[in-house]
């Protein structure tokens, strides 16, 4: 056995040894990470520019590490690189935001996004080289059929496409978290199982050469925190 090993009631466990800062040096590293994760936008204008596959490989293994309830990690990443899949992903997703856009939405939903100019065309669907849909597994299923429980399944796949973002910013990639509602469509194209219900749709790739995203102010720390002391 690994010395770090330790056997706990049965169950194997691992020291976790981690390096320990002085405070200065946290508050170094915490900063230097805002600033990064500051720097992080949707967006929406991108290239058809390859990206190595190997890099997407590793975003999803990133993502896959974020915490779930039992460490069940009740998520499947489909990667769609395929233009006839995305075309028809383009066409469905097209047909329910037109609905939505023109029936669906509120006018005060409607008013809320025209800051951001979105609208019900969807042309990153075909152009960005990757799309990864995000699909949460509400249960799991055995190889003999059997039913198994997944826990917190939407706290957990959050957690998990936050993840999935950071790792795509950190490769100098970009990302949009789509939600074309209702999503139904995307578990037909991809012939998902039924224990599978899609969760995001998440183009990735370059931004085009010249991108402009909206000039959005973040909430400062007074209007996202309440201190207990
Ligand atoms: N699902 C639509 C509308 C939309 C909704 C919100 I809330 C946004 O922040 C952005 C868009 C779409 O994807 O266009």
């Amino acid at each position: 056995m690994d010395e770090r090993e330790k056997i706990i009631n049965g169950y194997p466990f691992i020291n976790y040894d981690r390096d320990v800062y002085p405070p200065s040096k946290m508050i170094e590293l915490s900063r230097e990470f805002l600033r990064w994760m500051n720097e992080r936008r949707t967006v929406r204008d991108f290239s058809d520019r390859e990206v190595p596959k190997e890099v997407i490989e590793n975003i999803l293994l990133a993502a896959s590490t974020a915490p779930s309830g039992a460490h069940k990690q009740p998520w499947t990443f489909c990667v769609v690189s395929n233009p006839e899949i995305k075309s028809m992903i383009r066409i469905e997703a097209e047909k329910e935001e037109q609905e939505s856009y023109s029936s669906r939405m509120s006018d005060e939903w409607i008013n809320d996004l025209r800051p951001l100019q979105t609208d019900w065309q969807k042309p990153f669907l075909e152009i960005a080289p990757y799309l990864i849909i995000v699909f949460k597994k509400a249960y799991d299923i055995t190889p003999d059929g059997k039913k198994k429980n997944n826990y917190y399944v939407n706290e957990s796949v959050g957690i998990a496409c936050g993840f999935l973002l950071a790792a795509i910013h950190k490769a100098g990639l970009v990302a949009l978290t789509h939600t074309p509602s209702p999503m139904n469509f995307l578990s037909k194209i991809l012939g998902r199982p039924e224990n599978e219900r899609p969760y995001l749709l998440i183009p990735v790739g370059y931004p085009t050469e010249e991108t402009f995203v909206p000039k959005l102010q973040r909430k400062p720390l007074e209007a996202i925190s309440d201190w207990y002391e």
